[in-house]
């Protein structure tokens, strides 16, 4: 690939070899992140490889070896079991490789983290929750622990418990493997059996609504239920403006920006720039009656109507093309 002309080694040449490893591949979220790297690579000359994520800790650990074996100069973590990740991550940087997470905490300095502010996220959809509920309502909650945005979202859902004492949580459940929409489906299924009263879902990963939502389609309540999310894609608006779905709102950033912003945050890193430690990328709420009156259909429709959603200032610097 060619140099830039005027930017700092090593994109002056081109060719600078970054690995992406990922833990998950599957899913419209992490798709689009891939392609969001891959294209912020294309702009700044990188020969990107991409690993592909099967939710296997030692498999990723086995790819971030290989990347260091292969001559990579620089290596984007995208997820993991920040466990199963610290001492490899370790060997990468000792060999001065420059390596960035996102959505996992290494608990390393010289590896910046890159995230969404979950916390917001979360906070931006919970807010859509009261205005279309109220505060007294019985809850179903879709959460697997472990996963570090999860997680943070989870610290959010539990602080509003504790301030709207009226929401009674009435059935808990989750899953994250390589059919997250059906398995999370197969569960809500019973929880919707067990729990009819359960009004509202707090789904905050988009395969978790999909799942949820599917479910609520084949009880035949979808009127009486309203599912809210994280995460945004062309298939999800489809699904989301669906007439009668009972998936209502979605707090999100773009996934293709994300993937842009890590690609853009390791090649700082290699130009000898400081990204920052904590790299965040803001979230908008994004509503069914959004969609409806703006005419939504698809992702590039939503960045026309929501400029903030069509790309972020992170990691950006003047020589690095868009
Ligand atoms: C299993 S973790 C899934 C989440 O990772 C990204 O942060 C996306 O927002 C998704 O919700």
């Amino acid at each position: 690939a060619a140099g830039i002309a005027g930017a700092p080694a090593p994109f002056d040449k081109g060719g600078v070899r970054v690995a992406l490893v990922n833990y998950l591949s599957s899913g419209d979220f992490f798709q689009a992140y891939e392609a969001g790297a891959q294209q912020q690579a294309k702009a700044l000359g990188i020969d990107l490889r991409i690993f592909e994520g099967r939710q296997n800790a030692a498999e990723q650990r086995e790819q971030i070896q290989q990347a260091i074996n292969s001559g990579a100069k620089g290596i984007v973590i995208n997820h993991g079991l920040p466990e199963s990740l610290k001492d490899v991550v370790q060997q990468a940087v000792d060999k001065g490789i420059k390596v960035v997470a996102f959505d996992v905490d290494i608990g390393n300095p010289k590896v910046p983290q890159i995230e969404q502010s979950d916390h917001a996220l979360a906070n931006l959809v919970l807010s859509q929750v009261v205005k279309d509920n109220g505060t007294a309502f019985s809850a179903g909650y879709v959460y697997v622990a472990g996963f570090a945005p999860l997680d943070r979202r989870n610290e959010a859902w539990k602080a509003f418990k504790t301030s709207h004492p009226e929401v009674r949580e009435k059935a808990q459940w989750g899953a994250v493997d390589d059919q997250t929409a059906a398995s999370v489906a197969n569960q809500a299924n019973a929880a919707y059996r067990a729990h009819p009263d359960i009004s509202v879902v707090f789904a905050p990963y988009d395969e978790f609504a999909r799942g949820a939502s599917l479910a609520a389609d084949e009880a035949g309540i979808a009127s009486k239920l309203k599912i809210y999310s994280a995460d945004i894609s062309t298939s999800d608006i489809e699904a989301i403006r669906k007439p009668g779905s009972a998936w209502v709102a979605t707090a999100a950033t773009n996934p293709a920006v994300i993937g842009e912003v890590s690609v853009r945050a390791v090649s700082l890193l290699l130009a000898g720039q400081d990204p920052g430690h904590h790299i965040v990328v803001e979230p908008v709420l994004i509503t069914r009656n959004d969609l409806v009156s703006k005419d939504i259909k698809t992702i590039d429709d939503l960045g026309r109507k929501f400029p903030a959603f069509r790309a972020s200032n992170a990691a950006q610097a003047a020589w690095i093309p868009q």
